[in-house]
């Protein structure tokens, strides 16, 4: 018998996927590059291991993996992002058949994908970009997957990937159709960079109960534990308030012994570079990248800290107030955050002809994903009443929501810059706000500036849009324009 899809790569998002798409009745092929370097070999181990006595058949060969599928073949990459995907398509494309289906489920960059649908379609076979979430936990039990690519291969693949999906607590699995080219892994690389501005509000909430309330770890965790029985609902709350309590088995917090020096793979630069190619403002997912950077200078800090005296902040606030504060400006924050990062695939979707439906990807990120949510219900409804939204800020529901979390949300950003915490991503959120919601903004004054050095030229107010004139500033009889106004 012939499997019904094949699974290249057993690292640990390879094994996962395997065991699952096993667990929900397919017979699944895996193949791994390297066979050997555990003693009786990658493939062998998992096969003995692991997967024994399931429908799982292991090969060593490339070849006689890709002969034991079913037609059309259905393979999915499960490798890391890169080269290794294209070494890996060169060495498959002579072993395929038109119309067989690549999956790469791997973190790639969407640009990649987008030329690889193209490389593999012009050959005749289908390519899927498929987004994952949920790391090696979702891999097995069910993850948020983004497929995105050649849309004439979804209805083969479609019930395998909505199988090993997970479900959102209304049923409905977490895996949609994307769109076409790179979209599915572009659609992931936001929820990454989304992940990294959620990590980021909840750690400058952990930062001000830590510093202004001489709270516990456990009154943290409880907190927490609180707060995600409200609008702030989330695996990343959630898990933040078990992380909290956890001890060592010696009954220390492992939390105070880990060292203040934050890690990134790189996922929300790309997320702030596509946003600025986009020329769509990120604020606060750059503001966490940043701040993961500055996290890592430990010793600069350390050294900078002695020469400014800095002095830690009065424990002077009444809790039940702070914490009213702390939780309605990360509520409102995140807000800002999901807005910036939808208004972002709404221009790329514009710009690349992906036609994203952003209900559903916010339906689709509901369960299996790391910054999975309830008000992603919120935000997927919002959506529903008016596709076209230019910022979630603007819907009805949330400009009822960031009205009443404004008092709370000011206040919280004072009491930080007076005690002279760093609340970047808060603040930095509380500033967009005021921006967008700005009539009047001093970019006149920009633009004089521009004009007044490099004749850059402006637009006036009583002149029809679209009408530059140059004023002559320093008299010089300099008549003369830039073309570059717009630049
Ligand atoms: P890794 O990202 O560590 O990749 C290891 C796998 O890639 C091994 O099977 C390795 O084979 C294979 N590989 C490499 Br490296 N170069 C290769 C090549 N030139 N040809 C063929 N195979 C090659 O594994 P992972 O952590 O399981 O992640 C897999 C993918 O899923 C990555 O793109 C990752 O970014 C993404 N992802 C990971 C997570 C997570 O939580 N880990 C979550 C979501 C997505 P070998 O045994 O021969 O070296």
């Amino acid at each position: 018998k012939k499997s019904d899809i094949g699974i290249i790569g057993l690292a640990v998002m390879g094994e996962n996927l395997t065991l699952n798409l096993e667990s929900k009745g397919w017979l699944v092929s895996v193949y791994n590059r390297t066979v050997a370097g555990v003693e009786e070999g990658v493939v062998d181990r998992f096969t003995s291991g692991r997967a024994k006595d399931k429908n799982i058949v292991g090969f060593n060969q490339l070849g006689e993996f890709v002969n034991s599928l079913q037609a059309p073949r259905k393979i999915m990459m499960m490798v890391r992002a890169g080269t290794p995907v294209d070494e890996l398509i060169e060495q498959l494309i002579p072993l395929l058949s038109a119309g067989d289906i690549l999956i790469d489920g791997g973190n790639s960059n969407y640009k990649d994908t987008e030329r690889r649908v193209e490389q593999l379609e012009k050959k005749g076979f289908y390519f899927i970009g498929a987004g994952v979430s949920g790391g090696e936990e979702g891999a097995l039990n069910g993850a948020s997957i983004m497929p995105g690519g050649s849309v004439d291969a979804w209805r083969d693949v479609r019930p395998i990937l909505q199988s090993i999906a997970a479900k959102a607590e209304d049923g409905a699995p977490c895996c949609e159709w994307i769109g076409g080219g790179g979209s599915g892994h572009f659609v992931k690389m936001i929820h990454n960079g989304i992940e990294y501005g959620d990590m980021q509000l909840i750690s400058e909430a952990y930062f001000i109960m830590k510093a202004l309330l001489e709270s516990s770890n456990d009154e943290m965790a409880d907190c927490f534990s609180h707060w995600n029985e409200g609008k702030l609902k989330s695996y990343l709350i959630e898990i933040t308030s078990h992380i909290l309590k956890y001890k060592d088995a010696d009954g220390s917090y492992v939390i105070d012994k880990i060292l203040d020096v934050a890690g990134q793979k790189g996922t929300g630069k790309w997320t702030v570079i596509n946003a600025l190619e986009l020329g769509m403002p990120l604020n606060l997912i750059a503001t966490a990248v940043f701040e993961r950077t500055i996290s890592a200078w430990k010793e600069i800090r350390i050294e900078a800290a002695q020469a400014f005296n800095r002095e830690a902040p009065k424990k002077t606030y009444v809790t039940e107030q702070l914490l009213v504060e702390v939780e309605n400006s990360l509520y409102a924050s995140k807000l800002v955050s999901y807005a910036q990062g939808f208004s972002v695939l709404k221009q790329a979707s514009e710009e690349f002809g992906w036609m994203l439906d952003l209900a559903a990807i916010a339906r689709l990120w509901r369960g299996g994903c790391i910054i999975r949510s309830a008000f992603l219900n919120n935000i997927a409804k919002a959506f529903e009443e008016d596709p076209q939204l230019f910022s979630l800020l603007l819907a009805p529901y949330f400009k009822d929501e960031i009205l009443n979390a404004l008092p709370y949300w000011k206040k919280l950003v004072s009491v930080a810059v007076r005690e002279e915490l760093p609340v970047p991503a808060v603040s930095s959120a509380l500033n967009y706000f005021y921006s967008l919601t700005a009539s009047w903004l001093p970019a006149n004054l920009i633009q004089a500036q521009r004009d007044y050095f490099g004749a850059h030229t402006f637009e006036r107010i009583d002149l029809p849009r679209g009408v530059y004139v140059h004023t002559n500033w320093k008299g010089d009889g300099e008549n003369t324009k830039s073309g570059s106004y717009n630049a």
